[in-house]
């Protein structure tokens, strides 16, 4: 595609085309070279929506969750950008065809764009498209962008850590695997929602969430300059100040969403009045340059090799004729 074609794309896409906002995205997940052009173009008009994540273990009702919420901002004036990284997602075709027919209907909707992000980050790229996904509904003009994931492993942590307010969603009965991947990912929790607060056995989810709080490590790890730092040494102490809400929803009756709605805005303001919103933007631009670097890195010293040089590498280390570390020092030797 010549670069005159991608700005005219861009120019669509900021003049609010929903065609060509869902082809700029495409070309994102497909990482072109326009696409990074586009990008740069689009940079200086990001910045202006609020990206809120929401995570848990499958089955939490987290789409339940965000096409709940949704409508609720939809009901006061507000558009949203939704990005889901589910590949159970009813956004991407995987659920029943109740919670699909609820999806297609909030897709009629002008002020909601829904993408669903394929997985397929082979070097754990994952987290970097996303959140160049997310970039461009933040350019098109969206006041907030939602991005779902599964918080089940670390990219989607990551993903997830992109937002300025992560909401982590919990439900009553769930099995007792559920329990690790709660315990990961509790401490980015800035609203907890135990949804499916129709079920037996809310009030004890509640209760088992409010420990785990009080247990917990409530704050965040930070880099300082590229390290992960103790989280007493470099982290704020504004962490402390917010108490994080546990709120009760049935996001399939829209029941509660007005609390989370609120929830979110004083969430915002205590970010903006605590001086944090300025350094989570700062840390962010940090983490994600080193994401970048790392795997442009990675690109580029596996550019000039065939897979078979890096196989016979891997069968040296796997029959202790050579150790990972001197392995590593070969490779980018060059030898
Ligand atoms: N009873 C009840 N069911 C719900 C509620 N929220 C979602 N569900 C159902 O739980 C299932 C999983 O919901 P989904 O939103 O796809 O969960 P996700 O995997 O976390 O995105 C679906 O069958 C939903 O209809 C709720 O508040 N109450
Ligand atoms: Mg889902």
């Amino acid at each position: 595609m010549p670069d005159d074609s991608i700005t005219t794309l861009v120019q669509d896409v900021l003049a609010g085309s929903r065609r060509a906002l869902a082809r700029l995205i495409t070309r994102v997940e497909n990482r072109t070279a326009e696409a990074h052009t586009a990008l740069a173009a689009l940079y200086p008009h990001t910045g202006r929506a609020y990206l809120v994540g929401i995570t848990g273990a499958p089955g939490t009702g987290k789409s339940s969750v965000v096409n709940a919420l949704t409508r609720t901002l939809r009901a006061s004036g507000h558009t949203v950008g939704i990005v889901a990284v589910d590949p159970t997602s009813p956004f991407s075709g995987g659920a029943v065809l109740g919670d699909r027919i609820r999806m297609v209907d909030l897709a009629g909707d002008r002020g909601v764009f829904i993408r669903s992000m394929a997985n397929r980050g082979s070097l754990g790229g994952l987290a970097v498209t996303t959140g160049d996904v997310v970039r461009v509904l933040d350019a098109a003009g969206f006041d907030y962008v939602l991005i779902e994931t599964v918080g089940a492993g670390q990219s989607e942590v990551d993903i997830a850590r992109t937002a300025y307010t992560t909401i982590v969603v919990d439900a009553p009965g769930l099995g007792d695997d559920v329990q690790a991947i709660k315990a990961g990912i509790l401490e980015i929790a800035d609203v907890l929602v135990v949804n499916k607060a129709d079920r037996p056995g809310v009030e004890n989810t509640v209760r088992a969430l409010r420990t785990m709080l009080e247990l917990g490590h409530r704050v965040r790890p930070t880099l300082h300059h590229g390290q992960l730092a103790p989280p007493t040494r470099f982290a704020p102490p504004e962490y402390d100040f917010w108490q994080v809400p546990i709120l009760k929803t049935v996001a399939t009756e829209n029941e509660g969403m007005e609390a989370l709605a609120e929830a979110i805005e004083r969430h915002r303001a205590h970010l903006q009045e605590s001086g944090l919103m300025a350094e989570r933007a700062r840390h962010r631009a940090e983490t994600e340059l080193i994401e970048r670097l790392r795997e442009a890195l990675l690109v580029r010293l596996l550019a000039g090799r065939s897979p078979d040089d890096l196989e016979a590498v891997v069968q040296r280390v796997v029959q202790r004729e050579l150790d990972p570390g001197s392995a590593v020092r070969e490779l980018l030797d060059g030898r």
